[in-house]
């Protein structure tokens, strides 16, 4: 009898070097999934060490092989520089200093935007794209070759908040966007505006997931273990978010990833929606009849992410 086994799904990563983005590119290097390249969009990081990190995540999971694209588009909203520091700290830790980085082999790499039409051109479909940051490359993509969008079989983005109040606190803003959305909120709406299959993970599921102490120091237990020690040393990192922001840090982009190797910890519900792009409350995602369809996280078994999280990186 020869034995039938489901592909590897193909994934591109687009992130934009969060600590959070950091620890989702680590779950995703240990889930059965065919890692096709890695994109870096200077949004919530500072570029050059948000590169470096990814290089060292990926050399710590032994796939030296995939290539890393550095990301030269930005969008018009630029996150707070207090957020964007943080890779710089991360590319320091001991955990991913262990070894001089290892030497790239793949070829060379286009600035992020043009890398991925390479990449989505080249891979067998039906692919997936992550994004974990905003949409401005994705977007800059499917405008210059629209015809791309038949190779792309599901968008999976956090981002946006539908109702629940939104994450930016800047002058002039009401406070209802979140930030992947509201940093490039044209590059939401040219993407919403494809007829690709999207799985959102939005604000009002990811506030189920704070990164709470109990989860930071499970990791603990396992100290020695590279992977583990860098998810803990990363989640640690977060701490201090209650005190200078005024709510906690959460596994936003982390709950995004998961789906993609534990699809049932997660409700879902088909929402109608569009994107604001200008006025008080740009950047807000709203549920609208004539808007697209989204395929919407809703509720997520807290207790299970968690533990899915530690028993993947320990
Ligand atoms: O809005 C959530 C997005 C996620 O992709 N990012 C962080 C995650 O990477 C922006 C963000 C919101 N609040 C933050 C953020 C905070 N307190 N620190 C850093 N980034
Ligand atoms: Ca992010």
């Amino acid at each position: 009898m020869t034995e039938t086994r489901t592909p590897a799904r193909a994934v591109i990563m687009d992130h934009d070097g969060s600590l959070d983005d950091l620890l989702s590119l680590l779950l995703l290097t240990r889930y059965d999934v065919d890692l096709q390249g890695v994109a870096v969009t200077p949004a919530d990081c500072l570029l050059a060490p948000a590169l470096s990190v990814t290089h060292r995540i990926l050399d710590l999971a032994d796939l030296p092989h995939v290539q890393v694209a550095p990301g030269s588009l930005s969008g018009p909203h630029p996150f707070p520089m207090a957020w964007r520091t943080d890779a710089l700290r991360v590319e320091a830790l001991p955990v991913l200093n262990r070894f001089p980085p290892r030497e790239r082999t793949s070829g060379p790499v286009l600035p992020a935007h043009e890398q991925l039409v390479k990449w989505i051109e080249q891979a067998a479909t039906p692919l997936t794209i992550l994004v974990t940051g905003p949409l401005t490359n994705l977007a800059w993509c499917l405008d210059k070759h629209p015809w791309l969008e038949q190779a792309i079989g599901e968008i999976v983005f956090m981002g946006g908040a539908f109702d629940v109040e939104g994450n930016v606190e800047e002058p002039g803003h009401d406070g209802s966007a979140e930030w992947n959305v509201y940093c490039d909120p044209k590059a939401a709406q040219r993407v919403f505006a494809t007829q690709i299959p999207i799985t959102l993970f939005p604000l009002d599921v990811t506030n189920q997931v704070p990164v709470t102490d109990e989860f930071v120091r499970a990791f603990g237990a396992h100290y020695g273990n590279p992977a583990s020690d860098l998810a803990g040393s990363l989640l640690a990192m977060t701490f201090g978010t209650v005190e200078t922001v005024g709510s906690p840090y959460c596994c936003w982009d982390s709950l995004a990833t998961s789906y993609l190797a534990a699809p049932e910890l997660f409700t879902f519900d088909q929402v109608r929606c569009t994107v604001v792009v200008d006025g008080a409350s740009e950047g807000r995602t709203v549920r609208a009849d004539d808007g697209r369809v989204v395929r919407c996280a809703i509720t997520v078994k807290q207790e299970d992410f968690y533990r899915h999280c530690l028993q993947l990186l320990t």
